[in-house]
């Protein structure tokens, strides 16, 4: 009986089972989901904001994962990535993607330098919840600056991996199929407003403001993105090609929820089709204390994508 009991604790300890509707995780404070469905099930990536704010701004020091089979009942796999993980950075764990590729993970993840400045790193698994560990040593992505954050990770049909990010401005590069480096150089995509729209202030040149979520669904490239002024609200444009021009496409969801900023992830999983984002539902929520939610919601026949408001739901 003792060991079966040791088990069990150990089994709790490591995969703890929760009931939730919105917010999904409703045990800490998380954000910025990426969705990835592998092997039928549907796993969420989030960041998480941590209870006690250093200097009243984002606290974030890991990543979490979440998975389930019906969107209803959530399995907690804990802790799977910490900024401690990579030698070279000093914190801010923030939004990042993972992907499979011939049975490896990579998650690429945006992080604070030590010494200054932001990068995006990408660390590697065998197993959809790690252990990850740094591929590199190094950052995969330093323009030597400040900016490198919110990556977004795409596999195309013909095997071309694409990695998008940034804020303010929009960069891509063509990863190669080790997914570990990259050819050619950085683009930057031209933000123009008919590419990313008007911007209802004149702060930046188009509503791009961060969060890109890239893929592909009937041939259509989608840019998904958190857009301004502050606070957010998600937009989107499509392209017929990976690499555009891209074409405005209007407002997902507008701003609501309480949180200064949100972030979009979006796949299909078992027919239907899901849109992941954040708000600050939780007690004690906030800009800094927000929460990842899902809403599911239905093309239009054209490939444009509804109008999806926040729901408890
Ligand atoms: O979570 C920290 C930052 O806030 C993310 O990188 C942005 O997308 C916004 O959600």
């Amino acid at each position: 009986f003792l060991s079966l009991l040791v088990s069990v604790l150990i089994i709790n300890l490591y995969i703890l089972p929760c009931f939730a509707d919105n917010p999904i995780v409703q045990t800490i404070y998380t954000a910025d989901p990426a969705p990835m469905v592998y092997d039928g099930r549907c796993y969420v990536y989030t960041t998480h904001d941590e209870d006690v704010l250093i200097d009243n701004f984002f606290t974030m020091n890991d990543w979490r994962c979440y998975s389930t089979t019906d969107m209803v009942n959530w399995t907690d796999h804990g802790l799977v990535l910490s900024y401690t993980d990579f030698s070279w950075s000093s914190g801010k764990a923030w939004a990042g993607q993972c992907v499979e590729r011939n049975g490896k993970f990579y998650f690429y993840v945006p992080l604070g330098k030590k010494g200054g400045g932001e990068a995006i790193g990408v660390a590697v698994a065998d197993s959809p919840t790690g252990p990850f560990k740094d591929a590199l040593g190094k950052p995969l992505i330093d323009r030597g600056g400040w900016g490198e954050i919110d990556p977004t990770v795409f596999i195309d049909d013909d095997g071309q991996a694409y990695l998008y990010w940034g804020n303010p401005d929009l960069y891509y590069v063509k990863l190669n199929p080790d997914m570990i480096s990259y050819s050619g150089g950085i683009v930057k995509v031209p933000l123009t407003t008919s590419a990313f729209g008007t911007r209802s202030k004149n702060d930046r040149p188009t509503s791009y403001e961060e969060g890109p979520w890239f893929y592909k669904r009937n041939n259509l490239y989608y840019m998904v993105f958190a857009a301004g002024p502050i606070p957010e609200h998600i937009a989107y444009s499509t392209s017929t090609s990976p690499t555009g021009p891209w074409t405005y496409r209007g407002v997902i969801m507008p701003t609501q929820g309480g949180s200064f900023t949100n972030h979009p992830g979006v796949i299909d999983y078992k027919g239907n089709s899901y849109f992941f984002y954040h708000n600050a539902a939780l007690p004690g929520g906030g800009g800094f204390h927000r929460s990842v939610c899902v809403e599911e919601f239905k093309y239009n026949p054209d490939g444009t994508i509804p109008r999806i408001n926040m729901t408890k739901e």
